[in-house]
């Protein structure tokens, strides 16, 4: 199941009902204009660009429940196209969007794990937890949900009927980058064990600590690696084009290392990349960004390992 093996298949989700400030539904074409399609065929992958989703007609007669009824129809349309891209055998890219997409692209992947038999884990990168539900929400937006939905929190009966659904045990779940969490939020993870590497462990170990035990712990399982790249883990300064900043995010090389850690270990078999919003981008910088966060993904490196002739203990590294 490696990546490098396998084809690329590219769709965007121009949703940003979820977020509270609009513009993240421009992020696939930023996207495609930074490059992205390009700089993966530019690395010998066969790339298919399925266009943007289209879900089926909601309802918004009722102002209280619009978003949740438009949401509720990307869901469900994003999971079952998550599924058959699953079952097509590529690996999908799911550009957003805000991140509330999640909830359909994770969803459906799972479903391929559960009837596959392989064990699924999610890297979260983020500035936040997106573990509220409805219930514990300060904001009422649904970008902030979609890991609590994803492991099956109450609050979200509407949001898929239960033949759609598919969950995600949240002890295989590892949230990456935070440093934003709200109260109800923070009790429920505790409670739910998922893995929180915060901004703080991140600064005292550095990432490729953490990095290397979630990678060996998905290889040891055997597993499917979801990676859900928020645009808010990278610091502001790198990535000013988010609704949501926070001060104190990943830097630059924090960024790539980890991107280059994903490519060498060969675990990872579905992206989203979310959040963007290019209304609030300076000249394309954080769409650009985010193209060569991928492209590390899909294998592009520094130096040639056949230049490399650094060694430790007399091991090539
Ligand atoms: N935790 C806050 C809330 O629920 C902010 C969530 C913002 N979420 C994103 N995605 N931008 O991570 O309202
Ligand atoms: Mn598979
Ligand atoms: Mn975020
Ligand atoms: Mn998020």
């Amino acid at each position: 199941d490696r990546d490098d093996q396998r084809f690329v298949e590219i769709i965007g989700v121009p949703i940003e009902a979820g977020a509270g400030h609009p513009g993240a539904l421009m992020g696939p074409a930023a996207l495609r204009t930074a490059g992205l399609v390009r700089a993966l065929r530019d690395l010998g992958h066969e790339v298919r660009d399925l266009g943007d989703l289209t879900p089926n007609p909601w309802s918004e007669d009722d102002a209280a429940t619009a978003r949740l009824a438009e949401i509720t129809a990307w869901s469900r349309a994003l999971a079952d196209r998550s599924y058959a891209m699953m079952q097509g055998g590529g690996v999908p890219v799911f550009l957003g969007g805000d991140h509330s997409l999640s909830m359909g692209s994770v969803t459906g992947v799972a479903r391929h794990c559960r009837e596959a038999g392989t064990p699924l884990f999610v890297l979260w990168l983020d500035a936040h937890g997106d573990f509220n539900t409805p219930h514990t929400s300060p904001s009422g937006n649904m970008h902030g949900m979609p890991v609590a939905l994803l492991c099956g929190e109450d609050g979200f009966d509407d949001v898929f009927p239960p033949e759609q659904r598919a969950t995600v045990n949240p002890a295989h779940v590892h949230l990456f980058g935070i440093r934003s969490l709200d109260p109800g939020e923070r009790r429920l993870l505790r409670a739910r064990g998922v893995d929180v590497v915060d901004m703080r462990l991140i600064d005292e170990h550095g990432v490729g600590v953490h990095m290397r035990r979630i990678i060996e712990r998905v290889r040891q399982a055997g597993g499917h690696l979801h990676v859900s790249l928020d645009v808010d883990f990278l610091d502001p300064a790198i990535a000013p084009a988010v609704g949501t900043a926070v001060l104190g995010g990943a830097t630059y090389r924090e960024a790539h290392l980890i991107m280059e850690m994903l490519h060498d270990a060969g675990v990872v078999g579905s992206l989203d990349v979310v959040e963007l919003n290019p209304f609030l981008d300076e000249r394309g910088k954080s769409a650009l960004l985010l193209v060569d966060l991928v492209a590390s993904l899909f294998g592009r490196r520094i130096i040639d390992p056949a230049v490399t002739q650094s060694q430790i203990g007399g091991q090539a590294v």
